[in-house]
């Protein structure tokens, strides 16, 4: 029998079962947490992460949040002034003596935290996977990604995170020191995003250097940044992640229908060459090492605009080839586990 009891239902998991039950409960906050307070969520919820076919919060008994759509439930509080200050206001309720069970639930998120470093040091730094359309030995995503993390951390460069994979990797992988390291657009993780904001800096008053980590199917939702950087004169980076399909998407399909359907082609497609057709980019191809990516990267960032590194990742079965991805969304027609579950939630 494993440790990992829910605080509020002494709910006991076993070892054998931790993985799915964190897994299908979308994380262990996701999971255990009794309340939730939720910032623009009701914006959010229409599209992608907090869509209807998304469940989380499956032991939240309350809920407090600008919205009114978690009121008509009866679990929510209506709260409707600035997120900041109700923030401040609930960690001040919150502080008080240590009593046993708040001590019990700190250990325990403690030890969930270094079994979860442990597990991102694992991926992050794990050998590298052979990939069946590659077919090669290439980086994983979690490696590629904490490599171009360190390199960000060593410059100073701004992180912007795409849709997919390259996001669900990328929010696990990153050791952010402080605020305004990382950005990614997490309400509806529009494919595209990155590249977008990549182009914000050339406008900013105070533009910093910046990488954009994209996937391939989120490159070709917005692929006119290679025109619009150059024009705007934008010094950043696309670092494209290349799994040859759109991995998220597969993922889920594997895992509510048992096979991939139509997230992929056998279309292979030169985006070092795409990308140097336009007069001013710096295409670079990374290779399948770290050295052949940390070189790519300084390339990169010692020219002065528009430059893009591709990098081939794995895609497949292996674990190790990904951090694990913990939401359960419906995909393609309404699936009755993701069903099921949702309606057993509360909120
Ligand atoms: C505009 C838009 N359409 C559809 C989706 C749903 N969606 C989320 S991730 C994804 C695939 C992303 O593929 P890719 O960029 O190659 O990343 P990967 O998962 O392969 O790492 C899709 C279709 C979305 N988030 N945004
Ligand atoms: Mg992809």
């Amino acid at each position: 029998m494993s440790d990992l009891v829910s605080p509020s239902k002494q709910l006991p998991v076993t070892t054998e079962s931790r993985a799915a039950w964190l897994r299908e409960a979308g994380g262990l906050s996701a999971a255990f947490a009794d309340g939730l307070v939720a910032h623009a969520r009701c914006i959010a919820r229409r599209v992608a992460q907090w869509q209807c076919g998304h469940v989380s919060s499956v032991a939240a008994r309350a809920v407090l949040s600008e919205s009114a759509t978690e009121h008509a439930t009866g679990a929510g509080v209506a709260e409707t002034r600035d997120a900041a200050a109700i923030c401040e206001r609930l960690v001040a309720a919150l502080a008080g003596p240590l009593t046993p069970a708040k001590s019990a639930w700190l250990e325990q998120a403690a030890r969930k935290k270094a079994e979860w470093a442990a597990l991102r040091d694992a991926r992050a730094g794990g050998p590298r996977c052979f990939d069946a359309v590659w077919r090669r030995e290439v980086l994983t995503q979690p490696q590629a990604i904490a490599i171009a993390e360190r390199f960000c951390r060593e410059i100073g460069a701004r992180k912007f995170f795409d849709a997919g994979d390259v996001q669900a990797n990328g929010f696990q992988v990153i050791r952010d020191d402080s605020p305004g390291e990382t950005y990614t657009e997490s309400g509806a993780s529009y494919m595209g995003f990155a590249v977008s904001a990549l182009l914000s800096q050339a406008i900013a008053r105070q533009g910093c250097y910046g990488i954009a980590f994209t996937g391939d199917g989120s490159f070709m939702m917005n692929p006119q940044i290679l025109i619009d950087g150059i024009e705007h004169g934008v010094h950043g980076t696309i670092l494209l992640l290349d799994n040859r399909r759109m991995a998220a998407i597969s993922s889920l399909q594997e895992a509510q229908f048992d096979t991939d359907y139509r997230t992929n082609d056998s279309v292979a497609v030169d985006y070092v060459a795409m990308a140097g057709a336009v007069a001013g980019v710096i295409a670079l191809s990374a290779g399948d090492t770290e050295r052949g990516l940390r070189d790519a990267l300084a390339k990169a960032h010692a020219h002065p605009g528009l430059s893009l590194i591709h990098v081939p990742v794995y895609y497949g079965a292996d674990p190790a080839g990904g951090m694990g991805a913990y939401g359960r969304w419906n995909v393609g027609p309404w699936s009755d586990g993701v069903q099921d579950a949702y309606t057993k939630t509360r909120i």
